[in-house]
């Protein structure tokens, strides 16, 4: 058994949108019995996440001997490499980039709603900005624009559409700004993703 084929120790919490990328392509793959979840605590300065993961940031895979692999999109594909899964990712070509750079503008959505979150998480509310906050806002606005003019097929499971669906949940759950009103196209995407993927309910937060 090499160290690639796994057991593997996914270092993530049930709350992390993008753990929560990795546990669905974990379900999607199939690969639940040889993936093993252990929670990490990101502000714990003595947690080994950040031996593992110098930026202390989760997820953070590991595998049998060891070696941590991050960061989510690098872990999913990994993981659909030892499934031998070619849906998930596109393995080359335009579309491979492409799918890639969509799965990015998805995961900057997350990224600026955690930024939201932590302003609000690490400072009293008199020290917040405002003007960091309509920054964050902005990209957040900017990238469900793009999506919610042409929405990614909700009956495929793929990088794109996990991550998005990821980002919009982590919105719905968090919300650090609303976002349903002004992108209906987005409501029903995601309805019909959650419908056509069960993975995708079955990853959700708990109630917050
Ligand atoms: N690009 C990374 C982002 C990971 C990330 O920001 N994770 C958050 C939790 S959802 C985190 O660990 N935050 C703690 C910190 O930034 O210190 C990925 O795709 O895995």
């Amino acid at each position: 058994m090499t160290a690639a084929s796994g057991p593997y120790i996914l270092r993530s919490t049930v709350t992390s949108p993008f753990g929560r990328k990795v546990r669905i392509a974990v379900d999607v793959l199939g690969l639940g019995a040889q993936v093993m979840e252990m929670p990490a605590d990101t502000l714990d300065e003595t947690d080994t996440l950040r031996t593992q993961n110098p930026l202390g940031k989760m997820p953070c895979l590991l595998l049998a001997d060891g070696t941590p692999l991050y960061d989510s999109g690098v872990i999913i594909e990994f993981l659909a490499g030892v499934a031998g899964d070619e849906h998930l990712i596109p393995p080359r070509g335009l579309p491979r980039f492409q799918a890639l750079t969509q799965a990015t503008l998805a995961d900057g959505i997350t990224d600026a709603a955690l930024l939201m979150v932590y302003e609000s998480r690490f400072r009293d509310t008199d020290k917040q900005s405002p003007r960091w906050l309509a920054h964050q806002r902005g990209k957040i606005e900017r990238a469900l624009a793009v999506f919610e003019a042409e929405p990614p097929d909700p009956a495929r499971t793929d990088i794109v559409s996990i991550t998005l669906a990821c980002a919009l949940g982590y919105l719905d759950w968090r919300q650090p700004m609303e976002w349903r009103p002004a992108h209906p196209e987005l409501v029903a995407w995601l309805d019909a993703f959650a419908a056509h993927e069960p993975a995708f309910g079955r990853t959700a937060a708990p109630s917050a």
